[in-house]
């Protein structure tokens, strides 16, 4: 039953670093390779719970902690659609995943160990890429983009310091997001490519985060 299932990827990186884009486009990459592929991005707006954290990151008032339930709630409510997914030989690339959730409410203050309770057992991420991007380059690339309550420097400075301390203790593969959108996708896809024979034998492995 698990053989030749999807893989699990998840892209992760500040504001600005690429993700959206790089998302889309190994979709598009590994279709052409014959890799059934969707992308799913978090958070998802789609949904009544998303739609919601859509009108906190412009403007509305909700406690902290209740925005960090959202935000898990919103990976919850698809979670046995990303196993079926997965099943049925589907790749999903996520566009930011669990590790946003903590991070960013890391950075707003609250305790780690509350945090990471959320999320876990939620399915397992087969590989985690990076995108390393300074806050200056960031800040560049910020001024052209629509932004959102968390995209300025201060508030990135601390989601970046978060997320360091992240990839020194899970294994990410780190991608250097001042390439080109193009790179960025090649890098990506070529990795995922190169570990799918083995990854997809794999049974779906679930979050331990606590
Ligand atoms: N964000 C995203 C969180 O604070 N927690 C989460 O769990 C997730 C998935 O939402 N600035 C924040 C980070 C972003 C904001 O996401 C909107 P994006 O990828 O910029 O559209
Ligand atoms: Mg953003």
């Amino acid at each position: 039953m698990n053989t030749n299932r999807g893989l699990l990827i998840v892209l992760e990186g500040i504001d600005q670093s690429g993700k959206s884009s790089a998302a889309q486009r190994v979709c598009e990459m590994l279709e052409k390779k014959g890799i059934q592929s969707i992308k799913q991005p978090f958070p998802d707006r789609s949904t009544d719970i998303g739609k919601l954290i859509d009108e906190f990151l412009h403007g509305k008032n909700l406690p902290q902690q209740v925005v960090h339930l959202l935000y898990s709630a919103n990976r919850w409510e698809v979670a046995q659609k990303i196993k079926e997914t997965l099943e049925k030989g589907i790749t999903i690339i996520c566009d930011r995943y669990a590790f946003s959730g903590i991070v960013y409410s890391i950075a707003n203050g609250l305790d780690e160990r509350w945090c990471n309770s959320a999320d876990s057992g939620l399915p397992k991420p087969d590989i985690v890429f990076f995108l390393e991007l300074s806050l200056e380059d960031a800040e560049q690339r910020r001024k052209t983009m629509k932004t959102d309550r968390y995209e300025n420097i201060k508030f990135q400075s601390k989601v970046k310091c978060e997320y360091e301390k992240f990839k020194d203790s899970m294994k990410w593969t780190c991608i250097d997001a001042r390439q080109s959108k193009e790179e960025v996708a090649l890098e990506i896809t070529s990795i995922i490519e190169q570990q799918l024979p083995q990854l997809s034998n794999q049974p779906i492995k679930t979050l331990d985060l606590i």
